[in-house]
């Protein structure tokens, strides 16, 4: 099923959303409009129970360049724009949503990924990039500081030296090297991208993805639990996990030898 949209492309098949960011032309920099696309498309995401994994990515040669810049009035005398609601109605719903949408998030980062644009792949649960991708924290160039949840999630990532070297120097970090530093989790070739991401897509998508969202829940309350707030968290996911319809699926499959035929509940 593919459904219209102007500035994204937006298809659901086999269990698997596939959204991509499309003004090319302006490397897939957010506007109203594609921020308004966005959230239409991950409530329909959040909404249809056949969706079972969403792949995120890009048109063109760049992921996202985070906001886009021709948007904003910055004349001489012109007021100032109030850029903490920008944040408030567009960023931090975006990631909230990616963050907390309970099925798996991959990330398939096609090129550049500047500004928000390089922390909004942060917010999924796995990161693929192009080899010749490159994520850039470009906000210190233009006076402002990370957002989309980069002063949370970067240091966690790759540890405050480098968090702060990236945030500060604004400098290009290759996706080879995003690799090495643990900030995503594998580098593929180019030509390769697609077809890799979809290929996990379609293989989650066939996995006990309600158990695969208490994963995710429980490993990004991690980052802020105390040791024992994990493991109570952890008793109260399982108890949820093992009362799902998989957990009874796969028990069964194993004792039976067969494979499993997972639904998502
Ligand atoms: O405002 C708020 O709501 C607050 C929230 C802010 C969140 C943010 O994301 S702030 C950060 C905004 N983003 C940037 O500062 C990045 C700006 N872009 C760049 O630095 C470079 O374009 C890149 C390093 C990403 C890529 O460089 P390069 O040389 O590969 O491409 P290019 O030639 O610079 O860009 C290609 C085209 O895309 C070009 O248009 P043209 O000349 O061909 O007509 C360029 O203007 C356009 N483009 C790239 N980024 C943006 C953009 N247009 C508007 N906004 C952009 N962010």
């Amino acid at each position: 099923m593919t459904m219209n949209f102007e500035h994204i492309l937006f298809s659901i098949e086999a269990g698997v959303a596939l959204l991509s960011l499309n003004r090319p032309d302006q490397l897939n920099s957010f506007n109203a409009q594609m921020h308004g696309e966005v959230k239409e498309a991950l409530k329909q995401v959040r909404q249809n129970p056949d969706v079972r994994v969403l792949l995120l990515t890009g048109e063109g040669r760049g992921f996202c360049a985070g906001q886009d810049l021709s948007d904003r009035n910055v004349a001489p005398g012109s007021a100032a724009p109030d850029l903490g609601e920008s944040i408030e109605k567009f960023y931090n719903p975006l990631i909230r949503q990616l963050r907390d949408l309970p099925l798996p998030v991959i990330c398939a980062v096609n090129g550049v990924a500047a500004g928000a644009g390089a922390n909004i792949p942060l917010a999924c649960d796995l990161v693929l990039a192009a080899r010749s991708a490159s994520f850039i924290q470009a906000f210190c160039k233009i006076g402002l500081i990370p957002d989309s949840g980069g002063t949370w999630t970067l240091p966690r990532l790759v540890g405050m030296a480098r968090a702060k070297a990236l945030a500060l120097l604004g400098n290009r970090l290759t996706a080879e090297q995003a690799e090495q530093w643990g900030l995503i989790y594998r580098v593929v070739d180019d030509a390769d991208l697609r077809n890799e991401a979809l290929t996990l897509a379609r293989h989650l998508a066939t996995q006990p993805t309600y158990g695969l969202a208490l994963i995710k829940r429980s490993l990004n309350a991690s980052l802020s639990n105390t040791f024992d707030e994990q493991l109570e968290l952890e008793k109260d996911l399982q108890r949820l996990a093992g009362r799902s319809e998989d957990y009874r699926e796969g028990v069964g499959a194993f004792m039976e030898k067969r494979s499993p035929v997972f639904k998502g509940r």
